[in-house]
């Protein structure tokens, strides 16, 4: 990817958890000398950790954030995005005072153990089919602004965007919020290969003042060919 023009990869948290062949020194050892850095790790919480809800258990989700702030230190990351839809999916029948407390709970948790590191927690809104809480970039902001800790933050994703019919043009007003952007093409695609309006974006954030990274989330369907494509689409509309 670096000998394509990127400028940094992005991971799940589950990776730096369970790296491959269970060996966390192994794999810093390849992030070490790998050309390109990781800068941001997504998939915060497995499925099997509930944030919300009866079923949450604060004392091993609080184990799980420090190890996993601990390792995405150790491998280089900035930024950790809580999409997580499983995770965070409110269970039928709770409050919403209870679902919003207990998210703020887990926010600041997340801020805190991730504070000392210089990481940022970013608040992925996801579409309906994912989860049942936080679809758009206004709620993410709105709960970020709600929590005013310095490190958590949002995020913008243009597929959830297109999904929930949200327009790019909200970024001119929320851009200042966010701290990691998620873009795909047409059909979460990769760039370049549908008709997304990534001018637009560009103005979108810009106006907003958005100085974040943006990374490409999408379903390769011929990487090596699709990669250059993305980057050279990107490329030409921030330029
Ligand atoms: C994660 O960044 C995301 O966008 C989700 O759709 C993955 O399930
Ligand atoms: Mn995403």
């Amino acid at each position: 990817m670096s000998d394509v023009g990127y400028d940094f990869a992005e991971f799940t948290v589950g990776l730096a958890m369970n790296p491959p062949q269970g060996d966390f020194e192994a794999l810093l050892e390849a992030v070490s000398t790998a050309k390109l850095p990781v800068y941001a790790f997504n998939s915060f919480i497995p499925p099997s950790l509930p944030l919300i809800g009866p079923a949450r258990d604060l004392k091993a989700l609080e184990k799980y954030v420090k190890e996993a702030c601990s390792r995405i230190a150790r491998l280089g990351g900035r930024v950790i995005v809580l999409g997580s839809g499983a995770a965070r999916r409110a269970p039928e029948g709770l409050s919403s005072e209870e679902t919003r407390k207990h998210l703020m709970e887990f926010l600041t948790l997340a801020g805190q153990h991730a504070s000392p590191y210089g990481i940022t927690i970013v608040l992925e809104p996801l579409n309906k089919k994912e989860t049942n809480l936080i679809h758009l970039v206004s709620d993410a902001v709105r709960v970020v602004q709600e929590l005013n800790m310095d490190n958590v933050r949002a995020l913008a994703d243009t597929y959830h965007m297109e999904m929930e019919g949200e327009s790019p043009e909200v970024l001119a007003d929320l851009g200042a919020f966010l701290s990691h952007v998620h873009v795909a093409d047409t059909d979460r695609r990769a760039p370049g290969t549908g008709d997304y309006d990534y001018d637009l974006l560009r103005e979108c954030l810009e106006a907003g003042g958005y100085s974040g990274g943006i990374s490409v989330e999408c379903k390769w369907e011929d990487f090596k060919a699709e990669a250059p494509i993305a980057l050279r689409t990107l490329r030409q509309a921030w330029s």
